[in-house]
């Protein structure tokens, strides 16, 4: 598979993973929006949220439980954080492998650009 998530996920690609098990990888986004800006991805090459299927509702609860998990993690909890799936062409995705942003670190404007 052709897909730099999947490669990093295989660590054929290099990138600091934070958290890993069986099923998701964690690791610092490489053009970080806030202090702490992790990407969680499946190992499972899903390209977008609207790509997902009934099967994927527990691996998708597991993504943000472990976003949570990280924020714990890099003390960010307390304060608050943000978690972003981007879907799609206007949803401002430009890696078609699904991956949840968790930022944190500073406060968040609302609406998003
Ligand atoms: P999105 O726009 O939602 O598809 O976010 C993709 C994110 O992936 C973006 O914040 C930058 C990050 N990214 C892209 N390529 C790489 C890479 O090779 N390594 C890492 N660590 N992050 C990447």
């Amino acid at each position: 598979m052709d897909c730099i998530f999947c490669k990093i996920a295989r660590r054929q690609l290099p990138a600091k993973i934070v958290y890993e098990d069986d099923d998701v990888v964690a690791f610092n986004d490489i053009n970080p929006q806030a202090p702490v800006h992790v990407l969680v991805i499946p190992r499972k090459h899903i390209p977008r949220v609207a790509d997902m299927v009934e099967s994927d509702q527990q691996l998708m609860g597991k993504i943000i439980y472990t976003g949570k998990r990280v924020a714990e993690m890099l003390g960010i909890c307390e304060e608050g954080f943000r978690l972003v799936f981007n879907n799609g062409r206007y949803g401002g995705q430009h890696v078609y492998h699904i991956h949840l942003h968790v930022l944190g670190g500073r406060p968040m404007g609302w609406p998003p650009g």
